[in-house]
């Protein structure tokens, strides 16, 4: 079983609330605010894991929850913070957000990227052990961590990807040039899952070769195993359009490569446009001596058409057996010598709005006011909440950019307006102070 494609569901963890305790001590008649901070929520993380090339691990488990902070204690104790979940996935996962299906993050580059933050443990009222009336009095409640629907694709990562009708002969192709052992037989859609090989060129690098199940006439319509296999070879930088030029199914090859040509186009015109060779395989069927390999289309007439064809979308052909690994070093010389004047392999950047983008999207106009069932006034709206999140409670300055920012919003008017007055509580997304007018 073969998984490239799932949806699960992640959420990081709470942040612990903050405690509110005054410190007893012996002789000591009345003493200070004593509470410690809740700890942070854990993250939900991605990480590369080389070992893996199928997402078949997620097929038990599609849901993620980071642990949530401890609250804080008296006498200054300190949440723990919450545990991270580490998701390891292959190198070349893309994470999408499910519901609109843009991209977060491609996992192809970076070896680690969080997903999901873990909301910030509360701050015990230690921080106020002087309060003066303008700072909050303090801050208690932890925030939410952050949760998503995301789906996880699959896209391996190969310089060069095998397109081909079945049984044209892909798979042996792979394991002529590579130590990749994908399973080879004479039935249509032996190979159903991707493979990668490693192809060794002399040189340090060589280049990865990816062999994915064959294509048929009417694959974008669901024929045959589909075309969603495509998705494998779409970061590829050039293709190997595996033909049977033997003609050993009773087809034309030329047909076989306006057919496959076709079903490219109808998935990925983009894809279909990457510099490509064509490998007429299975030569060995019309000819056993090498050396006649370049006669094969002035002797056989459907080899002639085939060359026609391929000189009219412009690509080159080359004659090889890959069962009795004929001709393999002029084709894999080819495609070196192409590869090394294409650009790297395709990587996706980030589709979602960066945060300053977002900020600027969201105004202290949408500010709300509620009153809450304890007569608190309870202000919310998102740019409220990337101000609370920015504000470092620990900070003088800070607090008074933070009272400075209210006031020029106008959210200290829109306080008034609701009938707030000196001396009411006002929350602010887990923060609470005394209103002073
Ligand atoms: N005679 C001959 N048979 C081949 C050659 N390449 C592959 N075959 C055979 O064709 C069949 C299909 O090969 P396979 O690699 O599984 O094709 P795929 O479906 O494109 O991956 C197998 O029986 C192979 O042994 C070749 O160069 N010459
Ligand atoms: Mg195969």
């Amino acid at each position: 079983m073969f998984i490239d494609k799932i949806k699960i569901f992640v959420k990081a963890g709470d942040g612990g609330n903050g405690a509110v305790s005054f410190r007893r001590e012996k002789y000591v008649a009345k003493g200070g605010p004593d509470g410690g901070d809740g700890g942070n929520g854990g993250n939900i993380i991605f990480r590369i894991d080389e070992g893996a090339n199928t997402l078949l691990a997620f097929r038990y488990k599609r849901k993620f929850v980071a642990e949530n902070g401890g609250d804080g204690q008296g006498s200054k104790f300190h949440g723990k913070n919450g545990e991270d979940v580490i998701i390891s996935v292959p190198r070349g996962t893309l994470i999408r957000e499910s519901e609109s299906g843009r991209i977060i993050m491609d996992m192809s580059e970076v070896n680690e990227f969080t997903v999901c933050r873990g909301g910030r443990g509360g701050w015990g009222n230690k921080h106020f052990a002087t309060p003066t009336r303008q700072i909050p009095r303090f801050a208690k409640s932890g925030l939410p961590g952050e949760e998503k629907e995301i789906t996880l694709e699959l896209k391996m990562i190969a310089d060069v990807g095998l397109a081909g009708l079945p049984s044209a002969g892909k798979s042996s192709l792979l394991a002529a040039l590579s130590a990749a052992r994908p399973k080879i037989a004479e039935y249509h859609f032996t190979t159903l899952e991707p493979s990668l090989g490693v192809v060794n060129t002399g040189g340090e690098s060589g280049f990865v070769m990816a062999d994915i199940p064959g294509l048929i006439e009417g694959a974008a319509e669901g024929a045959g195993l589909g075309h969603d296999f495509l998705r494998h070879i779409e970061r590829c930088r050039m293709l190997v359009q595996v033909v049977d030029v033997s003609g050993s199914e009773g087809r034309s090859p030329a047909d076989d490569l306006r057919v496959i040509s076709d079903e490219l186009m109808r998935f990925s015109p983009e894809l279909a446009s990457r510099p490509r060779i064509v490998a007429a395989n299975k030569a060995d069927l019309l000819t056993s001596d090498e050396s006649e390999f370049l006669e094969i289309p002035s002797v056989y007439e459907s080899a002639a058409e085939l060359e026609e064809e391929a000189a009219k979308m412009g690509y080159r052909v080359i004659y090889i057996s890959a069962a009795q690994k004929i001709n393999l070093a002029a084709l894999k010389n080819e495609i070196k010598r192409m590869l090394d004047e294409l650009p790297p392999v395709l990587t996706y950047e980030s589709e979602l709005p960066d945060v300053s983008e977002a900020e600027t999207a969201c105004s202290p106009d949408d500010v709300t006011v509620a009153r809450g069932d304890d007569g608190s006034f309870i202000c919310e709206g998102d740019w409220l909440k990337l101000l609370v999140g920015r504000v470092n409670f620990d900070d003088r300055e800070s607090l008074m950019y933070f009272e400075n920012s209210l006031n020029k919003a106008g959210i200290i008017d829109k306080l008034r307006d609701s009938g707030c007055a000196e001396g009411d509580t006002v929350s602010m997304y887990g923060i609470e102070f005394d209103f002073i007018d």
